[in-house]
């Protein structure tokens, strides 16, 4: 006990470090709470200049911390890539993927001058019928895939080159889609009532993940749904639509936290490697053994135990969230409750 509370008062004093001296770079202090929406509920104004402000990163050259890069695109797909074993199968993945969520909403602020509110993709709304949603309109993200290789030919994505491969490598390849109707519905209502229902977060973040095998979940049922590149554990950010989704799980997140507040701000568990026997991971163990480009890739040797600052097997509050330096890192702690001073939204 006594060494866990030298491990937090560590933690607030250079987390206090951190935001003392606030660069443009980093998260400022939560002053207005910004408005997340379903996309159909963005004027046509914030539809198309949320568009073009993806655009405008996959247009914008890289200048992230790996070299194979050539776009900002690439730059913000990386730090999924190259952590999709310690991101995954794990208690951090909700919280990593709040995060980058909003380091995505930073990017196209910052950098291609987005002014509009974020959107979600409302899934439930949708659950009907995948392709009839507002998202694949040729002036939006552009429809299904077509072709041998599934390649989308509409919208203003149809050119996108893509680079990372699994193995993080580079090979350019184009966004791919294969929609299914069918694996949307994993998402249905009573799948989310269930998730609801669990009581602590040590159990209940591997029921949104979908299962102990990654699937029948709210998780997996927009990746597998839209498919393609969206349906590949460690490619899917390539697809502007990845962003919509997770934020769509962040907004389940955040629903079954404000149930029983204070005590989801700080409610964290699960596992810090990825599940031992989850088939999916044994993928992802692959993947990061495969790749050796330094000591950022989450592997499964004690080595990683502490990688992320949780002096154990046990994610913590503590745990690190690591974005490749596109901005600072944070932790857990951080980004726990949606109006703090990192994320600093709503959702409507
Ligand atoms: C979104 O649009 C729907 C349907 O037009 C409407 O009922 C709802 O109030 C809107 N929500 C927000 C947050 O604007
Ligand atoms: C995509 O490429 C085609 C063929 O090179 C070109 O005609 C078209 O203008 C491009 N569209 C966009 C949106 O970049
Ligand atoms: C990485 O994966 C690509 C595509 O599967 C393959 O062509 C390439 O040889 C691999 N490179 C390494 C270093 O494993
Ligand atoms: C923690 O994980 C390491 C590496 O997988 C393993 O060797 C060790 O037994 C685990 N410790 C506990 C307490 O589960
Ligand atoms: C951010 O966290 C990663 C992973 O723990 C670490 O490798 C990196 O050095 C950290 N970056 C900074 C600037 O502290
Ligand atoms: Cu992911």
């Amino acid at each position: 006990m006594a060494s866990f509370l030298q491990h937090a008062v560590l933690y607030l004093t250079a987390s206090a470090t951190v935001f003392a001296a606030p660069s443009k770079r980093d998260a400022s202090v939560c002053t207005e709470i910004r408005h997340r929406v379903p996309w159909y509920n963005l004027t046509r104004e914030e539809k198309t200049s949320y568009i073009a402000a993806d655009l405008c990163l996959m247009n914008s050259p890289s200048k992230g911390v790996n070299p194979l890069a050539a776009t900002r695109w690439d730059d913000l797909q990386w730090p999924h890539v190259v952590q999709t074993a310690t991101v995954h199968g794990v208690g951090a993945f909700l919280p990593f993927h709040r995060y980058l969520l909003t380091v995505h909403e930073r990017l196209i602020k910052d950098e291609c001058g987005y002014t509009g509110r974020m959107p979600y993709w409302d899934e439930i709304h949708d659950i009907a019928d995948v392709a009839a949603s507002d998202l694949w309109k040729d002036e939006y993200f552009g429809g299904d895939g077509t072709g041998p290789d599934g390649c989308i030919e509409t919208g203003p994505f149809r050119n996108l080159t893509l680079r990372w491969v699994q193995n993080g490598t580079v090979e350019e390849h184009c966004l791919s889609r294969e929609f299914s109707t069918a694996e949307l519905q994993m998402t249905n209502q009573d799948n989310i009532d269930q998730c609801n229902a669990i009581q602590d977060y040590t159990d209940a973040w591997l029921c949104w993940f979908g299962g102990p095998h990654g699937s029948a979940g709210p998780h997996a049922a927009g990746h597998a749904a839209v498919g393609g590149v969206m349906g590949d554990a460690t490619l899917s950010p390539g697809d502007p639509v990845f962003y919509l989704h997770h934020a769509w799980l962040d907004k389940l997140w955040w629903e079954w936290q404000q149930r029983d507040l204070p005590k989801r701000y700080t409610d964290m568990g699960g596992p810090n490697l990825p599940i031992a026997g989850n088939s999916a991971n044994a993928q992802y163990r692959r993947v990061a053994n495969s790749l050796c480009i330094g000591s950022v890739l989450g592997g499964q040797g004690p080595e990683f135990v502490d990688y992320f600052g949780d002096n154990g097997n046990v994610t913590t509050l503590n745990h690190r969230l690591y974005v490749a330096e596109l901005y600072p890192n944070v932790t857990i702690a951080d980004v726990m409750d949606l109006h703090g001073d990192v994320v600093c939204s709503e959702y409507f």
